[in-house]
C-alpha cells in the first residue's frame, strides 16, 4: 500500500467516502487533516475557511462548540464545497451496539443504540462524511454504526492505536481492531493509528500482511515545533509518520491554529502551508525509496 499512490488507490476503494478522500489528497497535492477544536462557532468557521484550500480534511469535535447550530452545520459544508475537503466528526463512539440478528427489532423499538449517531443535536451522521469509533464494546459498534452510516455512503475510521502516552490501544487489542475492521470492508474505511497497523500486526485475521482491504491510516500527534504539551500528548513529524511509518494523513491541530480561539488567518495560512508542504514531500519520497 505504502508503493501505491492516493489516485491509484482513490480507484480501487470499495467506500465512496475513501475514494472521495484518496481523491481530494491528489488533486488538491495534500494529506493534511486539520484538527480545528474551538469553542466557538465563529472561530470553527474562521479557520476552516482559512485552512481549506491547504487541507484534505477538517476535523472537528462538534460537541465542545458553545454555541453550536444548526447553520454551522450548513456553512462548514459549505466550506467543503468551496475549498473541496471532507468533514470528520472525531466523536470517539464506544456505547454498545447491536447484533446483526437484532437490527430487525431495534427497527421497531425505536433503533434506541444508533441514535448517537443519527440523532440529538448534533445528527453526525447527516453531515459528517467520517466519523470514529472505539471497538471496546465489541464488534457489535460497528454493525449498528453501519447501519446508519453506509447506506449514506459514511465512512469509519477505528481507533486502533492512539498518540498518547500511556494509552491502552497496542498490542494485541490493535490486531482485533485490524480483524473487526476487515468484517467491515464497506463501512470502516481505516484507522487512527501510529503506523501502517494493517500490514505490521503479526495477528491479521488469518490475512497475509499487507492482503486484504485498502485502509486509510489517519495519524494525530503531529508537530514540527514541538515533543509533547505537557499533558499526554506526544508529537511526531510528518516524515517519520508518512515516510518511516507509512501512514497516510497526518493531523494537525494546535501546530496549526495555536490553541485558544486561534492564531490570526494569515498565520493558520502560514503553518498550513508548512504542514501541508512537509507532508507531501514525505509521501513523494515514500513512494520513491
Ligand atoms: N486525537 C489525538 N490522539 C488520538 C486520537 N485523537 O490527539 O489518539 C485527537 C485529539 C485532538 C487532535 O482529540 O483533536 O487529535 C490532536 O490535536 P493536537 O494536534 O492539537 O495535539
Amino acid at each position: 500500500v505504502t508503493k501505491r499512490t492516493y489516485a491509484d488507490r482513490a480507484a480501487k476503494h470499495p467506500i465512496p467516502v475513501a475514494q472521495q478522500l484518496l481523491a481530494v489528497c491528489d488533486r488538491k497535492r495534500t494529506n493534511l487533516c486539520v484538527s480545528v477544536d474551538v469553542t466557538s462557532k465563529a472561530s470553527l468557521l474562521r479557520i476552516a475557511d482559512a485552512a481549506g484550500p491547504y487541507c484534505c480534511c477538517i476535523k472537528t469535535h462538534i460537541d465542545i462548540v458553545e454555541d453550536f447550530d444548526r447553520d454551522l452545520v450548513e456553512q462548514l459544508q459549505a466550506l467543503a464545497e468551496k475549498h473541496d475537503f471532507l468533514i470528520w466528526e472525531d466523536r470517539k463512539f464506544a456505547d454498545i451496539g447491536t447484533r446483526e440478528g437484532d437490527l430487525m427489532t431495534e427497527e421497531k423499538f425505536g433503533l434506541t443504540r444508533r441514535l448517537v449517531y443519527s440523532s440529538g443535536i448534533y445528527k453526525i451522521a447527516s453531515w459528517a462524511h467520517i466519523t470514529n469509533a472505539h471497538l471496546v464494546p465489541g464488534e457489535g459498534i460497528l454493525t449498528g454504526l453501519a447501519s446508519v452510516g453506509e447506506p449514506l455512503g459514511r465512512g469509519l475510521l477505528l481507533l486502533a492505536e492512539m498518540s498518547a502516552k500511556g494509552n491502552l490501544a497496542t498490542g494485541e487489542y490493535t490486531a482485533k481492531n485490524v480483524e473487526a475492521a476487515r468484517r467491515y470492508p464497506n463501512f470502516v474505511m481505516g484507522f487512527v493509528a501510529m503506523k501502517r497497523v494493517d500490514e505490521r500486526e503479526e495477528t491479521a485475521g488469518g490475512v497475509t500482511a499487507g492482503e486484504g482491504p485498502d485502509f486509510v491510516i489517519m495519524t494525530p500527534g503531529i508537530g514540527l515545533d514541538s515533543k509533547g504539551d505537557g499533558m499526554g500528548q506526544q508529537y511526531r513529524t510528518p516524515d517519520e509518520v508518512i515516510r518511516e511509518s507509512g501512514c497516510d494523513i497526518i493531523i494537525v491541530g494546535r501546530g496549526i491554529y495555536g490553541g485558544g480561539d486561534g492564531n490570526p488567518s494569515e498565520e493558520i495560512v502560514k503553518q498550513c502551508q508548512r504542514y501541508q508542504a512537509a507532508g507531501w514531500e514525505s509521501y513523494e519520497r515514500r513512494l520513491k525509496e
